[in-house]
């Protein structure tokens, strides 16, 4: 099975939100920068189109090192030869994609309660995103912001890798840390900066400077 990498930040992309940038483009800067986790998440486009552009991505990603998990599309992880496929709490669970995809393939799973979390553990989840930890205008049914507690009940109950996600940004991501918390997965703060590395960048610096613990 593909490793969960041990790193700090997980990117996921969104065309609409790239300044005019296209998923492709968007994924060599963040791999440029030295992002490790790359999530291929598109909500407007046809499948042959998500194909195409995951294809290449997958083959970027391999060349850099870098684990590529596609969001909601089993059959696109298949067919791209993904490491990862991530399930939300209304597509198949994790029990389910697992009989289709095999034990290679890497399945995360959102989770925003503490029953999801241990029912998508019980499925066989190998790691869960939290959220939306903030608010979020990047995801539009992403419910109530979970709060920075939650995150903390998370870490100390679970011992499979953990991602905080939603309304994450160099302005609270130390926040985040501050709750045991190690991997932060964004959309925004990454995909609409207009010099993506210099925001890979000061997210870290913001990471090292600003330990805080909650
Ligand atoms: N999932 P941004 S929140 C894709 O709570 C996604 O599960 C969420 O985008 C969840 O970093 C979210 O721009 C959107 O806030 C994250």
């Amino acid at each position: 099975m593909a490793k969960f990498p041990q790193t700090d930040i997980y990117g996921i992309t969104c065309e609409k939100l790239s300044k005019g940038r296209d998923n492709l483009e968007v994924v060599k800067q963040l791999l440029a920068a030295g992002v490790k986790i790359i999530q291929y998440r598109e909500k407007e486009k046809t499948k042959k189109e998500k194909l195409r552009q995951c294809l290449a991505i997958s083959k970027m990603c391999r060349e850099a090192g870098a684990l590529f998990i596609v969001n909601d599309d089993v059959d696109i992880a298949m067919l791209t030869e993904a490491g990862g496929i991530h399930v939300g709490q209304d597509d198949l669970p994790a029990d389910a994609v697992r009989k289709l995809v095999g034990s290679k393939m890497l399945i995360g799973v959102s989770a925003g309660t503490p029953q999801e979390a241990a029912e998508a553990v019980a499925r066989g989840a190998d790691y869960l995103g939290i959220g939306p930890v903030f608010g979020t205008g990047t995801k539009e049914d992403a419910g109530k912001p979970v709060g920075l507690e939650f995150l903390k009940f998370m870490v100390q109950n679970y011992s499979l890798p953990l991602v905080a996600i939603g309304g994450i940004n160099a302005e609270n991501i130390h926040l985040v840390s501050g709750t045991g918390i190690t991997c932060f997965a964004m959309v925004s703060a990454l995909v609409a900066a207009e010099d993506i590395a210099a925001a890979v960048h000061k997210l870290r610096r913001q990471l090292k400077l600003r330990q805080t613990t909650i």
